[in-house]
């Protein structure tokens, strides 16, 4: 069982898509472990996307992610990290599936709605950035078992 980061970036609680996005994940089979309301302050937002210092879309991706609230969500399912970044879509919404979130909420880059983690080492950072240990809940649901072996 994995454990993954996603953000409901600002463009989505401005849009009013929190719940729709939510709800692809839910119907996924993911499993909410941790989630909250918050505004993302600058040393945060340096903190999480620190990979992408330098590059020319930089200064406003942090502008725009500490622009409203987001809804910081920890994520739980087998195989978590590729189940979210293949409902999420592709980077740029130009290029993101149909059928994906991006892909059917979004159409430029700076305004992709989501993140999720690229990997489990990034979704362990990330994580540790957003919760604190007694924010992530252990339970299980009836239907796990019919989600996943
Ligand atoms: P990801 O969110 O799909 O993991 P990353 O390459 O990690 O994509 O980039 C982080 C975020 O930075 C993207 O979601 C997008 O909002 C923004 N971004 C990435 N590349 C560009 C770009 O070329 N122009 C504008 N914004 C970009
Ligand atoms: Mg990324």
């Amino acid at each position: 069982m994995q454990r993954t980061l996603v953000l409901l970036k600002p463009d989505a609680v401005q849009r009013g898509l929190i719940g729709p996005i939510i709800s692809r994940l839910e119907r996924r089979g993911l499993k909410i472990v941790g989630m909250k309301l918050m505004q993302v302050s600058e040393e945060l937002a340096y903190r999480h996307y620190g990979e992408h210092e330098g590059k020319p879309f930089f200064p406003p991706l942090i502008s725009f992610i500490t622009s409203g609230p987001i809804v910081a969500i920890a994520i739980e399912g087998a195989e978590a990290v590729d189940v979210v970044r293949t409902t999420m879509g592709a980077t740029k919404p130009a290029e993101s599936t149909p059928g994906s979130i991006r892909g059917d909420f979004g159409v430029d880059i700076g305004r992709n709605l989501i993140h999720g983690s690229d990997s489990i080492e990034s979704a362990e950072r990330e994580l540790a950035l957003f919760f604190s240990e007694d924010e992530l809940l252990d339970y299980s649901r009836a239907t796990d078992p019919w989600i996943a072996e």
